[in-house]
């Protein structure tokens, strides 16, 4: 068993470890701890069934029903089919999730505080998914911005991202937002938090799930928004995963911003992806 760091920014792999290595608690923890001190960690190649997933999933903390019973795996409801995939006709589970920077649910009052994904069938030419460290990105802010934000609340919302579906059918663009804002009202939350584990001070929102900065005007929320949006995706900065068959990876959701790429078309792309409660580390 050995451990490695994936970028000097983010993410550490544990490599020689399969499904009942991790059953011994020491392995687990040396897990859990790189996920804690590089927000991300992945173990490549586990061969694990839905049901081990939920189990290796309930040692971290307590994992959560996903909202929507249709895409719930149909004998796992903790796990989330998150696929492009068709089966007779039917979409097999949520199709294009994250495809844009993000940290995970950050427009809800209390998001969970891990994810965890499984690669089920994923292609190796595309479908990668981009992760940047959110300390990362507020050690790199500018002095002025830091000072300029010390202090200060953001307003998250998903507006900006919800896709109309069916339920919306009929309803114009403003009464579709309306009834987005009433269903998942923005919620405020500080911009620049500490993490419990690591003690450093890390970037809490990502532009595409924020309205504004309390308190910016127009002019410079639109900078802010632009500023941290060339930190997050500085090249020099992400860790890009490129899956191969069975991969775990778990990251803090506070702490990792992420963005799922473009799938290939005519290709499919299936994980099984478990949201966390409560566990060691809360944001
Ligand atoms: O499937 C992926 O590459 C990541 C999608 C995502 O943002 C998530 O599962 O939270
Ligand atoms: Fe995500």
């Amino acid at each position: 068993m050995e451990t490695k760091q994936l970028t000097p920014s983010i993410g550490a792999e544990l490599t020689g470890v399969d499904a009942e290595d991790l059953r011994r608690p020491e392995v687990f923890e040396q897990f859990l701890g790189l996920v804690h001190r590089h927000e991300l960690a992945v173990i490549r190649g586990l061969e694990i069934t839905p049901a081990q997933q939920i189990e290796l999933a309930a040692k971290v903390g307590r994992p959560v029903p996903f909202l929507m019973a249709k895409y719930r795996h149909p004998e796992h409801a903790e796990i989330m089919i998150s696929s492009n995939a068709m089966k007779a006709n039917r979409p097999v589970g949520v199709a294009r999730v994250g495809n844009f920077w993000h940290q995970d649910s950050s427009y809800m009052k209390d998001p969970a505080p891990y994810t965890m994904l499984h690669g089920v069938q994923v292609p190796s030419t595309s479908g990668h998914t981009l992760y940047a460290s959110a300390a990362d990105v507020y050690d790199r802010l500018p002095q002025e911005w830091k000072d300029k934000i010390a202090g200060r609340t953001a307003l998250h919302t998903v507006t900006k991202r919800q896709r109309i579906s069916a339920d919306h059918v009929g309803l114009s663009i403003a009464e579709f937002k309306e009834l987005v804002n009433q269903e998942y009202p923005p919620v405020e939350h500080p911009l620049v938090r500490r993490d419990p584990y690591t003690g450093r001070s890390y970037l809490y929102g990502a532009p595409e799930y924020m309205h504004s900065v309390v308190g910016f005007d127009a002019n410079e929320n639109a900078e802010f928004f632009a500023v941290i949006d060339r930190l997050i995706q500085d090249p020099e900065h992400v860790y890009t995963h490129r899956w191969t068959t069975n991969d775990l990876v778990v990251w803090k959701t506070a702490t990792t911003y992420h963005a799922a790429t473009e799938v290939e078309p005519g290709v499919d792309r299936t994980v099984h992806r478990v949201s966390i409660e409560g566990g060691q580390w809360a944001a």
